[in-house]
């Protein structure tokens, strides 16, 4: 009977009685999921919404926002800081803080999110989502500032993404495993359809924008040129490669059934020591992972643990199936250590460009 099923709504006061959560996280969750039902609705227009295309607009992140990036900030912006529940915002769209207008009360949590990542597949119909991660205002903080958004992913209350693809769903962890809640656009209710979401330790596939090889460090170059050897290889299986370009479609294809996905430090701008953003997209995924049985690194640290030191910070990101994020540790440590012993590339039959580079 699918009125007997587990509603988001359910599921979150439910787990407020089962682990004493204050009643005021598991509201602002319920005004999380609102806003995510809004932007679901607003993406699957697609075309229809005369919406496509860029705005002319350039982001904090120096990338193009497109109309649905600012829609979609709109609408969390509205459907959250009413609630009494924040005491502020951060949003990839805007550079500063979006303080709780005052005519609304302020409340205890602070909310980071990215509106709309992996905007840029929206003209093509892919799949996109949101990101959000939920953080405590330090005690007596009203009126935060940047400071006191800078805590590491350790201290998240809950994270999760909303996935808008062939369906809509919520992905999420409040500390106790990851559940994913699929769309039901007949009655407007995310319904549990993925309790316990696990990622094995092994896999076979991995994810990473292979165009970027040159600038990447020679760690990351040995490990994907090992997995490219495939059979043939120290490795001795073949691996199988995906790219979608969109952080939600690909941490979700990993929650799904396991894998690698990376996007690591490069040199292509020596500013940036990484493509994607520390409080609003590699915390909250590295959360939802490792709560998974998965691991996040940075290659040289724990994601989770990295001390932000700004708003819209950029940090490496790899993250996925345990076997293979401590593999690529275990590269960047020894690289760093001086200990590689010098190897020939299976593939090329020449001196490797890791070992090139190094
Ligand atoms: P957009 O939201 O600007 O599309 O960026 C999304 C993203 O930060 C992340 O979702 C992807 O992993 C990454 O960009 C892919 O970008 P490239 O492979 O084009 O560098």
């Amino acid at each position: 009977m699918p009125y007997r099923r587990t509603t988001l709504s359910r599921y979150i006061i439910e787990e407020q009685r089962r682990l004493d959560r204050g009643a005021e996280l598991i509201a602002l969750v319920n005004d999380i999921q609102t806003a995510c039902k809004y932007v679901a609705n607003a993406v699957a227009k697609g075309a229809l919404t005369g919406a496509q295309g860029g705005t002319g607009q350039v982001n904090v992140q120096g990338e193009e926002v497109r109309p649905l990036d600012l829609i979609a900030n709109d609408i969390v912006l509205g459907s959250c800081e009413w609630g009494g529940h924040l005491a502020g915002m951060a949003s990839e769209e805007m550079e500063a803080l979006h303080p709780i207008p005052p005519q609304h009360p302020r409340g205890r949590f602070l909310l980071v999110f990215d509106p709309l990542d992996g905007s840029s597949n929206l003209d093509i119909n892919m799949t996109v989502g949101t990101i959000f991660s939920v953080l405590r205002a330090p005690e007596g903080v009203a009126e935060p500032k940047v400071e006191h958004f800078l805590q590491p992913g350790t201290q998240q209350v809950c994270a999760g993404y909303a996935l808008y693809g062939p369906s809509a769903m919520m992905v999420l962890t409040l500390g106790n495993g990851v559940h994913g809640f699929t769309l039901d656009p007949a009655i407007g209710a995310y319904l549990l359809t993925h309790p316990n979401l696990t990622i094995p330790a092994d896999t076979q596939e991995f994810a990473v924008n292979a165009s970027n090889q040159r600038f990447w460090e020679p760690p990351v170059r040995r490990y994907v040129e090992e997995c490219v050897a495939g059979r043939s290889g120290v490795r001795g299986k073949d691996f199988n490669m995906r790219w979608i370009a969109s952080m939600v479609a690909e941490v979700h294809r990993i929650l799904m059934r396991g894998g690698l996905f990376m996007y690591p430090r490069d040199t292509k701008d020596p500013a940036k020591p990484g493509r994607l953003r520390l409080l609003y997209e590699a915390n909250p995924m590295a959360w939802l992972v490792e709560q998974a049985g998965g691991a996040a690194s940075t290659g040289r640290e724990r994601l989770l643990d990295v001390q932000p030191i700004a708003l819209h910070q950029r940090v490496p990101v790899i993250l996925g199936s345990r076997n293979e994020v401590e593999r690529l540790d275990r590269y960047h440590a020894a690289y760093d250590r001086g200990e590689d012993q010098p190897f020939f590339s299976p593939l090329f039959k020449e001196r490797s460009l890791y070992f090139g580079a190094a």
